[in-house]
């Protein structure tokens, strides 16, 4: 064995067998039990960046263990490859979005097998490939044949000078990013999926999923928003007798309602708007504003009264209608019933505009205060005629039934949740399948894939494929009439809501899927980033039911378990400029000054040795310039190291800083387990890596290291189970000292055997993390198997059991002596020997012992005074 731990000609050699051997390859096998083990594929952006190592790492990990557990291992990867950066990259570098993507997949292909990861590439897909997009294209007509796809006008930003849609990322500051033009809301006809269809089963079947972490199911909860309660019509006074309907949940706060509030699209407002200059200027403005949720909370309240009355539905008083600009039209009827008594906003707005305030709830104890702000709690009705009395809860369903009784309402549930659009005017995309006659009539294509021409001219302002003719004329499917082909693509969260399940019919050139897929469903650990925590996971759980339902696969969630691994972070160093420019300067090209505790206490510029800002620990991104490049860490230290740092550094939930110190540690490490098997390099040839098979005839010391030894491995198998890997790499340093310490001459006979088995352990314990190291070492002493299965560790649970304990002993809570007894000793022997203790008598001279408490295995404290 070589003196010198070199990782990067063991990792090429180790890396290289792998391949040889299709290490990595898996089949279905019906003896194993399948472990399906996956993270979040990348973007193909060109180069992974150190979430992306963390990410794949916890994956390895977790893949790798499970296979030396004994299962069958799915641990596939691939590229998330359509997407707007292309578009960008094609226009700034003068290429098209195919070429780029691809030669960024080539490089981060090399990137990834540089780390070692334990991925069976012959499985690898990349979205933007017609064979991949063109099942995604045929399940979208399934999805249409079943009514769930439909065509509306959806808003889009318009811009008028290019005469293009624009991304939302396009658009900065209201202007369009190229034109600078003002970017306008525009109306166009867009394809929607009826996610809407399963909001429900979205909502409950989120109960099931026990493997996903708390926040994130809150999120999705949320984020589906379900509201019960009821719709009330309201008799609108006038020539075309017409109804207002409302969406309320407080059906129990009916008789405090003094004005009714509809959106500016509404088409009472819009009515109204026809013959009123105030109406139709106010709606104009609220047109220009935001409709986003979170604006709408902290904006001001604005309305214009419509000069229309409706009547109350149980009072029979009159009410006037306002238009505001807080009433969405995409939520519930676009109307609301206003009780400023109990509502905050509609408070607000009636105090605003001089209108009533009338109470109906009133707090079961104390008094009522409505002279600052509303009162929303549940409470006791008053004013409100036969329901005076009731309690809130009580009231909603007898209103609401009384409503249903007089043909005047019914209970409502209504979501958050939007159907999904899924058209996209970009290029880079998956073209969505229809074609449309010259009425403008779209039938589903029928031929698939509907190919997206890759030999194209960027020129920045629209999509290539918009004005392709080739691409555009075609034959209607039914008719045999000429036609036009769907310009649009679609939404990129399409093509990943679904690779999971492709990954088990890898080259499948029948179907979409075939019966592997419910082999290796769901996912039974799913590791990404919590910023997919809505959109991507709520997306991937909803086409796998779509999935189910036109029977492609068995079963009802996708992912069993989920990880959402934490941040990675670093320091963050800047200068302002004059004119509020902020510039952002990397660690490679700062000096850092430092106080006596190590810590960072100013900075100055390589360049100019000026001072800049340490601006503090975030999250690595470009904007601020903090990121680490991994290759470079790769080229410094080896992909092990790197792996091992990125585990040893945090738990995988929490956010990881990254230390230039830390990962040279763990670079250290590495050596000094190198130096310790080559320090028992004769042994370890004669005796091989293995676990001790005869436990006769072992000395005290041998039964001390055997002891630690198999301490350690429960917990490292404890840690590993709970997904704790930096405890399970403290376990290996600290398994590691324990070794490097022994004295291989007063082990006795069975020395060689019990170092075996230590080192073995250490190498078991350290392959998930640092496999190329110990697959080298396993090689070199091991048995012949390979080490990716040579199965996980057991606990002797003998070796646990201790013929010594060491006590502490306290006097009032002090330490005052350490006593070995033996592991049989009773509790009475125990705290007679304690005070018959030299060291422990001297305090308890001229004292009275008061009691003796024993902690078994640990600790004795004599209370006395
Ligand atoms: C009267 C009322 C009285 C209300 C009260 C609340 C408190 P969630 O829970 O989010 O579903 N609302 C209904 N449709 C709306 C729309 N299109 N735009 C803005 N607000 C709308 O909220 C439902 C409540 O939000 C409804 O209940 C309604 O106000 C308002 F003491 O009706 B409520």
């Amino acid at each position: 064995m070589q003196n010198e731990y070199k990782p990067s000609e063991i990792e090429s050699r180790v890396q290289q067998a792998w391949e040889d051997n299709h290490v990595y390859q898996v089949d279905e096998d019906s003896e194993k039990e399948k472990f399906y083990c996956l993270e979040m594929f990348p973007y193909p952006s060109g180069k992974l960046h150190m979430g992306h190592v963390r990410n794949y790492t916890i994956g390895d990990v977790i893949s790798r263990y499970q296979r030396q557990l004994g299962k069958n291992v799915l641990h596939p990867m691939g590229w998330d490859a359509f997407g707007l950066p292309a578009e960008n990259a094609a226009i700034a570098n003068k290429t098209a979005p195919a070429p780029w993507t691809d030669s960024n997949i080539d490089n981060m292909r090399g990137q990834l097998k540089r780390l070692g990861f334990s991925y069976d590439w012959s499985r690898e897909l990349a979205t933007c490939k017609p064979d991949y997009y063109r099942w995604e294209q045929w399940f979208f007509t399934k999805l249409y044949e079943r009514g769930l796809v439909y065509k509306k006008d959806a808003e889009v930003n318009w811009d008028p000078v290019d005469q293009t849609v624009l991304a939302n990322e396009q658009v900065v500051d209201g202007r369009g990013w190229r034109s600078g033009a003002l970017v306008e809301k525009k109306k166009i006809p867009q394809w929607f999926i009826k996610i809407t269809d399963y909001a429900e089963e979205l909502l409950t079947s989120l109960d099931d999923l026990d493997g996903w972490p708390e926040p994130v199911k809150t999120m999705q909860r949320n984020w589906i928003g379900k509201s019960v309660g009821a719709e009330i019509k309201f008799d609108v006074i006038g020539e075309d007798a017409s109804v207002l309907e409302v969406f309320t949940t407080r059906p129990d706060t009916l008789f405090g309602v003094t004005y009714l509030a509809v959106a500016a699209d509404h088409p009472l407002a819009i009515q109204a708007g026809e013959s009123s200059a105030k109406v139709a200027d106010f709606r104009k403005r609220c047109a220009q504003t935001s409709t986003a949720e979170a604006d709408m909370e902290t904006m001001e309240k604005l309305g214009v009264d419509l000069g229309i009355k409706a009547i109350h539905p149980i009072s029979g008083d009159e009410v006037s209608v306002w238009c505001a600009n807080f009433v969405l039209m995409s939520y519930g009827t676009g109307a609301v019933m206003a009780v400023p008594a109990h509502d905050q906003r509609d408070f607000e707005f009636a105090s605003k505009y001089g209108i009533e305030i009338k109470p109906v709830i009133y707090p079961p104890q104390g008094d009522l205060d409505i002279s600052e702000s509303a009162y929303s709690e549940y409470g006791v009705l008053k004013n409100s005629g036969e329901f005076d009395g009731q309690h809130s809860e009580q009231a909603k369903t007898s209103i609401t039934q009384w409503l249903v009784d007089n043909n005047k309402g019914r209970e409502q549930i209504n979501y958050r949740l939007r159907d999904w659009g899924v058209s996209r005017q970009r290029y880079w995309g998956c073209p969505i399948p229809f074609v449309y006659d010259a009425q403008g009539n779209a039938s589903p294509a029928e031929e698939f894939p509907v190919e997206l021409p890759t030999d194209v001219v960027m020129d920045g302002v629209g999509s290539p494929i918009k004005s392709m003719a080739s691409f555009i004329d075609t034959v209607h499917p039914i008719t045999g009439e000429p036609a036009k082909r769907e310009t649009d693509t679609f939404d990129t969260f399409f093509e990943s809501s679904w690779y999971y399940a492709r990954y088990c019919c890898p080259n499948l050139d029948t179907a979409m899927l075939d019966e592997r897929a419910d082999h290796w469903l769901p996912v039974d650990q799913y590791i990404g980033g919590i910023e997919h925590a809505v959109m991507h996971l709520l997306y991937a759980r909803f086409f796998h039911k779509l999935m189910r339902d036109v029977g492609l696969i068995n079963s009802n969630e996708p992912f069993k378990r989920l990880l959402t691994q934490g941040m990675v972070t670093s320091e963050t160093y800047y200068r302002d400029h004059e004119g509020g420019k902020r510039e952002f300067f990397n660690a490679d090209d700062v000096d850092l000054a430092l106080d006596d505790k190590g810590k960072i206490s100013g900075a100055t510029l390589k360049a100019d040795g000026q001072p800049v800002i340490v601006g503090g620990v975030e999250k690595m991104s470009k904007s601020k310039n903090n990121g680490v490049d991994p290759q470079k860490m790769i080229d410094k230290y080896g992909a092990d190291t790197v792996r091992l740092f990125t585990m040893f550094a945090a738990p995988p939930e929490q956010s990881l800083e990254w230390n230039d110190d830390a990962i040279a540690g763990g670079a250290r490490f590495l050596r000094r387990v190198w130096g310790l098997f080559a320090k028992h390099n004769d042994m370890l040839l004669q005796q091989r890596l293995r676990p001790l098979d005869s436990v006769d005839a072992l000395n005290s010391e041998a039964k001390a290291l055997r002891l630690q030894v198999h301490t350690i491995i429960q917990r490292a198998m404890f840690d590993y189970d709970r997904q704790q890997f930096n405890t399970v790499v403290a376990a290996a340093m600290e398994l590691t000292n324990a070794i490097e310490k022994v004295d291989a001459k007063t082990l006795g006979d069975q020395s060689a055997n019990v170092l075996a088995e230590a080192c073995h352990a250490l190498i078991k314990i350290l392959a998930p993390v640092t496999p190329h190291l110990c697959e080298h070492l396993w090689d070199q002493y091991g048995a012949d198997s390979s080490l990716v299965d040579s199965g996980w560790l057991s606990v002797d649970e003998s070796a646990l059991v201790r013929d010594e304990i060491t006590y502490v002993v306290q006097v009032n809570g002090k330490l005052r002596a350490k006593l070995e007894f033996s592991a049989s000793a009773t509790k009475e022997e125990i705290e007679v020997a304690a005070q018959e203790d030299i060291n422990v008598q001297r305090f308890l001279e001229g004292v009275t012992v008061r009691k003796v408490i024993v902690v078994p295995n640990k600790l004795v404290n004599i209370v006395a005074n």
